[in-house]
């Protein structure tokens, strides 16, 4: 292992894969390693080829050297806490998250809120052009960072530049919203190679592009490349997914059965057994799956005292308002349905407004008999492939939302438009058919799709096509 000197192969990234945490009796902060779909898909690779991680700590305000962690090396971004505000939780999460998942919040457009995003885009880009050997590999990550990839090559010519984006890239219609359009395709267009989950995502960009700056693209058969200047960008698709092996294998093992097991136990032993995981985030659609089982039980076709559903809700972006209201409005729908229907012995909800450890959340998937997956729009949704890959024997069941970047691969899923809540209805009542050899069929099915198209695959296509692009 070097030290924290230049590296060959560098991931950009508006976090860091640890956060500094800051302990409540005043102790020393520690580091703890962060939540997050990207986190998971990276780690493993980026310890493989022992590259660095550029990105912030997730602290306004520490400015620290670059640094060697858990066998990680860490290029640490600093941003202040009007950045964080402007940035992070303006741009970043008030303009471009909102818009760019179908505008299920309306965003917000702010001139200085756009200044940030392109001062602290450029601290990224220095930082990474540090962290980059010559004729490096540079590979940019999400919504945070769209501008990086211009900047980078302005300041460094000689590395090769990937952009990956992980949540979905609107339809023109709607990113013809955004003021600074063409600055942002323009920023993206600094890639190589540009990455998104969907082939419909790549062709609104390729589109966009046309539209925007007037560059034509070549034939999706010649590999859609888009004329730039002397340059010629690639654009694809290449839907994320998860480490399916180690899920499948942590599943099966004996301790994990065990546990799975005393879940339901501790659970008072459910006939069903219902689960969601997901940030506490207004796309994910949590406040309407708890709403379709409630309308279950009061019509009477689904029995609460031999039902119980499990939803864990890791905290989100916590100061704003959007966030803050969701908050409420999932504690009163839980609040609701646990006051019809819960017991003394127990609520027919458990809100779980916390991250859980890895070991646990896996055993939740094991014992889990369906899995509500119901964004109204989700780049991908690694908790729908990760449950998948928890049930190689064929139990339990997947409803899943047609928003979510996953059922283009999980075709064989209960899906559903989470906006019809009668179809939500009725997929939970034909995912609880238990015994039906249908739903085994499906899960197989699903389960084999996810084992062959793991994170391996993601990686390794994504980056195979930025050496060749
Ligand atoms: P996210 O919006 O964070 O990711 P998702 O893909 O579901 O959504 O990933 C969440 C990850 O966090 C999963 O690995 C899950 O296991 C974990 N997680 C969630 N809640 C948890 C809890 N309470 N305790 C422990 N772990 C928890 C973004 C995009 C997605 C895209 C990913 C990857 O919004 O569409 O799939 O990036 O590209």
């Amino acid at each position: 292992m070097q030290g924290a000197g230049p590296r060959d192969f560098v991931v950009v990234a508006n976090r860091l894969p640890i956060d500094l945490v800051e302990q409540p009796d005043n102790g020393p902060a520690r580091w703890q390693r962060s939540p997050g779909g990207l986190v998971t898909a990276l780690e493993p690779v980026l310890r493989s080829v022992d590259g660095s991680w550029v990105g912030w700590t997730g602290t306004a305000g520490a400015a620290l050297d670059p640094f060697v962690e858990d066998g990680l090396t860490l290029h640490p971004v600093q941003l202040d806490e009007h950045e964080v505000a402007e940035y992070y939780e303006g741009f970043a999460n008030s303009t471009i998250w909102p818009l760019y998942h179908d505008a299920v919040v309306a965003p917000t457009f702010r001139r200085e809120w756009w200044h940030a995003y392109q001062q602290v885009n450029r601290r990224f880009a220095e930082a990474a052009s540090l962290a980059a050997a010559p004729g490096a590999t540079v590979w940019v990550h999400d919504y945070q960072l769209q501008l990086v990839p211009q900047m980078l090559r302005e300041l460094r010519p000689d590395v090769r530049i990937g952009f990956f984006l992980h949540i979905p890239f609107p339809p023109p219609e709607l990113f013809l919203q955004l003021p600074w359009r063409r600055a942002t395709i323009e920023g993206l267009l600094g890639a190589d190679l540009v990455g998104f989950h969907l082939p419909g995502g790549a062709e609104n960009f390729r589109y966009l592009a046309r539209r925007l700056l007037g560059l034509p693209s070549t034939h999706r058969a010649e590999g859609g490349l888009i004329e730039f200047g002397t340059r010629r960008v690639r654009v694809g698709a290449y839907p994320i997914s998860v480490d399916a092996v180690r899920l499948r294998d942590s599943s099966a093992e004996a301790s994990t059965v065990l546990r799975a097991e005393q879940i339901r136990a501790e659970l008072g032993d459910p006939e069903v057994f219902l689960l969601g995981v997901d940030r506490l985030d207004y796309t994910k659609g949590i406040e309407l799956r708890i709403e379709a089982l409630r309308e279950l039980f009061q019509e009477g076709v689904l029995d609460p005292d031999k039902t119980v559903m499990v939803q864990l809700a890791t905290p989100s972006r916590e100061r704003l308002a959007a966030y803050a209201s969701l908050r409420d409005v999932v504690e009163r729908v839980v609040g609701r349905i646990n006051g019809e229907f819960g017991r003394l012995r127990g609520p027919v909800v458990h809100y779980l407004h916390r991250p859980v450890a890895r070991d646990e959340l896996v055993a939740m998937y094991t014992g889990a008999d369906v899995m509500l997956v119901t964004p109204l729009r989700d780049g991908m949704n690694l908790v729908a492939k990760e449950y998948v890959a928890c049930h190689g024997d064929g139990t339990g069941a997947l409803v899943l939302s047609e928003f979510a970047g996953a059922a283009a691969e999980l075709r064989r899923a209960l899906l559903v438009n989470p906006h019809d809540l009668e179809a939500v209805k009725n997929a939970i009542l034909s995912a609880v058919r238990f015994g039906d050899p249908g739903l085994t069929r499906r899960m197989r099915s699903m389960h084999d799709q996810v084992m062959t198209h793991d994170i391996d695959r993601w990686t390794r296509s994504f980056l195979d096509d930025l050496r060749t692009a």
